[in-house]
């Protein structure tokens, strides 16, 4: 999953830190001699470092006290001045960042991530690599690895909640409907997540509001039967508001937690079906609609995503066949573009195939060893 994100990021990192640790002859013996100037207590430093790791690292260690953003004797434009003293203390100039950012930016680009989320990206990992934060970092191993990481779980977690505990709070039973494009795992999606649900102490049923395509019914009721769940469909050609709408008297009268509402798979340029959809939240009011996509479409998911969103306005994002997505570039933007939280990530065709999204978990992934 996102192997080819993760190969990229993996670059950026060993590009940075092979040039920032590359310190210049002498080096070494200037950097004992500038730790013992630092043994006063430093003014702005934290209370819990020692005192020999100052706040202030030198670009030119021949003049501690020169401004270090001149670096004139270094030569501007490599990172060469990015060393690791053995405080720990590392200066990173703008400049020098240019081109490994320059190759990053590139990098998300070409795993298809939304061009303001790269931005963003690159403007949080220059922020923290520049900012008060080297201060604090041993090597620019854990700087580079801090900054991709602060940045790329930033922008991965907007609106984040937590989806049991909503389902929890929600007054019964919680009705959830789906939507999205053909064929990208609605109906799967609805079956796996009857049984997260039971996991999770939630009891279901489905309500099969695709009255669309011919053969629905029939596919949903083979995941009911084989998961032995109760399941609400009409005639082919009805009104999907209403079979949502039953299903929600269903679950009423029979105790049952959540409605899970299908739908049928439509364009978001099929202005007449994206009505219908608009007439389905009016009716049935779901506490909570559910925008599925596949991973793999990257860039094309974003875009759908805010389609949807502007028809009926959804909560939270699913992602498919994350399983077979090397490049993450809807994972990693369309929390960001389109406001609302991925919740869950498809990873097969097997009921049990889905996780609950955790950008921090995700984000852990991308930068591991593995
Ligand atoms: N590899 C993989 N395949 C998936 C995943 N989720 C769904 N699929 C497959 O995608 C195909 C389409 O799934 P459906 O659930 O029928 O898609 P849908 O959105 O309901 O399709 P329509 O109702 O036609 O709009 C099926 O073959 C699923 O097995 C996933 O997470 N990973
Ligand atoms: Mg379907």
């Amino acid at each position: 999953m996102f192997d080819g994100l993760k190969d990229k990021l993996d670059d950026f990192r060993e590009d940075v830190e092979e040039q920032a640790e590359e310190p210049e002859a002498g080096a070494d013996a200037d950097m004992s001699e500038h730790a013992d100037e630092q043994e006063s207590p430093n003014p702005g430093g934290s209370s819990d470092v020692e005192s020999d790791s100052g706040t202030v690292a030198e670009a030119d260690s021949d003049t501690p006290d020169s401004g270090a953003d001149t670096g004139s004797d270094n030569g501007p434009g490599t990172l060469k001045r990015a060393k690791a003293f053995a405080t720990g203390r590392l200066i990173i100039e703008e400049e020098d960042l240019q081109t490994p950012l320059r190759d990053l930016e590139f990098a998300l680009l070409g795993s298809d991530v939304e061009m303001g989320v790269a931005k963003e990206i690159l403007e949080r990992v220059e922020k923290t690599m520049l900012g008060e934060t080297r201060k604090q970092v041993e090597t620019t191993e854990e700087l580079v690895y801090k900054a991709l990481r602060d940045a790329l779980v930033e922008v991965i977690s907007v609106g984040q909640f937590d989806f049991s505990e909503r389902i929890a709070a929600a007054e019964k039973p919680v009705t959830i409907v789906f939507t999205g494009v053909n064929g990208v795992g609605k109906t799967t999606t609805i079956a796996k997540l009857g049984e997260w649900l039971a996991d999770e102490g939630f009891s279901s049923v489905m309500a099969n509001g695709d009255t669309y395509r011919a053969g629905a019914n029939e596919q949903i009721r083979e995941h009911a039967s084989v998961l032995d769940r109760k399941l609400i469909t009409h005639e082919q050609g009805g009104d999907p508001a209403a079979v949502i709408y039953d299903g929600m008297e269903y679950a009423e009268a029979n105790d049952v937690d959540v409605v899970l509402g299908d739908t049928a798979g439509r364009l978001h340029t099929s202005d007449d079906l994206m009505a219908q959809l608009e007439k389905i939240d009016r009716v049935v009011d779901p506490e909570l609609t559910i925008f599925v996509d596949e991973a793999v479409a990257g860039q094309d998911a974003v875009n759908r995503g805010q389609e949807f969103n502007a028809a009926a306005e959804i909560d939270g994002v699913v992602l498919t066949k994350a399983d077979a997505d090397s490049s993450g570039g809807a994972a990693i933007s369309i929390a960001h573009v389109t406001g609302k939280p991925i919740l869950f990530l498809g990873t097969g065709q097997g009921y049990e195939d889905i996780e609950r999204f955790d950008p921090e978990e995700l984000v852990d992934r991308l930068l591991g060893e593995e």
